[in-house]
């Protein structure tokens, strides 16, 4: 593919339920509205609820990614979906959220070895439960592969943390930053961190052009991680009109600490409309599932070491 006609990229990571889908459609619906876009995502586990999400928050057909780590079957799998959807619709950006339990730079590398142009790894931080996270090597290197840092749920942190936040992350920035590992070279020199709610970055982030593009480099040079992390998912159906809204939020308090994420769509038997239902780290939500379903399916993820401070 010619560079001049490359279609161009960006790759949303971070850790799970940090706001990667909502920052996606918060997007796309506000700067992206007149261009073709296609939107991927990959999912950790088999059940895709992001996909479906998506679809109806932006009204386009979502292609999802099956098997949450996209580093093992990721290119073959990328090359096929993307030359399959390139048949169909002539698309100029693409938009791939990432499973939130691995990194973004096997995806980037993908991409760019098809002649994308990755115009930004967009690194999405839950500003309030992240301290949960510094154990979890993936989550830094997320950070160090990402020349956008938003700071999101900035609402629900107190104003006085906010520069502390950015110190740690900052740190965190310069001490995981992507490098080649012959010379050391800092393989994403510019990089910015941006203060966000609900994922709304800022429009010039996505009219930056060749100001985001970072060191061009060879990915053979990059040292090759896999993260396989220690948790554990589940899927439990609900079947359609069986749980009233209370007894749901009764089960939804009792969640088992080690409980970190869960995400689906339910229908409740004394609520018209199928629900969106949210979970992280305790911060739950529901939203107007705007379709309809066959029966509840929630995906539950379980961090498996207990010794995790809550
Ligand atoms: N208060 C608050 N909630 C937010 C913000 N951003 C996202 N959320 C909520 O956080 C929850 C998770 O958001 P998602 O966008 O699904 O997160 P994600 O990173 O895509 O999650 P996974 O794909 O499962 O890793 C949802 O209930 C969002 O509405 C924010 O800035 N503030
Ligand atoms: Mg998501």
């Amino acid at each position: 593919m010619n560079l001049e006609e490359s279609k161009k990229a960006y790759i949303f990571t971070g850790f799970l339920g940090s706001g990667k889908t909502t920052s996606m459609i918060n997007t796309v619906n506000q700067y992206f509205q007149d261009k073709k876009v296609a939107v991927i995502v990959n999912e950790f586990g088999e059940v895709s609820i992001d996909g479906k999400i998506l679809s109806s928050s932006l009204g386009k057909d979502v292609l999802e990614l099956s098997e949450g780590c996209i580093c093992c079957v990721l290119y073959d799998e990328l090359n096929k979906v993307l030359s399959d959807l390139s048949q169909s619709y002539d698309f100029e950006y693409l938009f791939i959220e990432t499973s939130g339990l691995s990194e973004p730079f096997p995806i980037y590398s993908a991409l760019d070895s098809m002649g994308y142009i990755v115009e930004s790894i967009i690194c999405i931080i839950d500003s309030k439960n992240y301290k949960k996270h510094l154990t979890e090597d993936v989550f830094k290197y997320q950070i160090g592969s990402s020349n956008i840092i938003a700071l999101n749920k900035i609402d629900l942190v107190e104003p006085d943390q906010i520069p502390e936040i950015e110190k740690e992350i900052s740190q965190l920035k310069r001490q995981y930053n992507l490098r080649n590992f012959l010379t050391g070279q800092e393989l994403i020199p510019k990089y910015e961190i941006i203060k966000t709610t609900y994922g709304q970055l800022p429009e010039y982030v996505f009219k930056s052009l060749n100001e985001y593009i970072f060191n061009r480099f060879d990915p053979s040079l990059f040292e090759d991680r896999h993260f396989h992390g220690s948790y554990k998912q589940d899927v439990v159906v609900y079947p359609n009109d069986t749980l009233t809204y209370q007894q749901f939020v009764k089960i939804v308090e009792n969640f088992p600490p080690n409980l970190i994420r869960s995400k689906g769509i339910i229908k409740l038997k004394d609520i018209n409309n199928p629900l969106i239902f949210n979970y992280s780290y305790g911060n739950y939500s529901f939203y107007d599932y705007k379709g309809n379903i066959e029966e509840g399916k929630l995906v539950n993820i379980y961090i498996e070491r207990l010794s995790i401070s809550t």
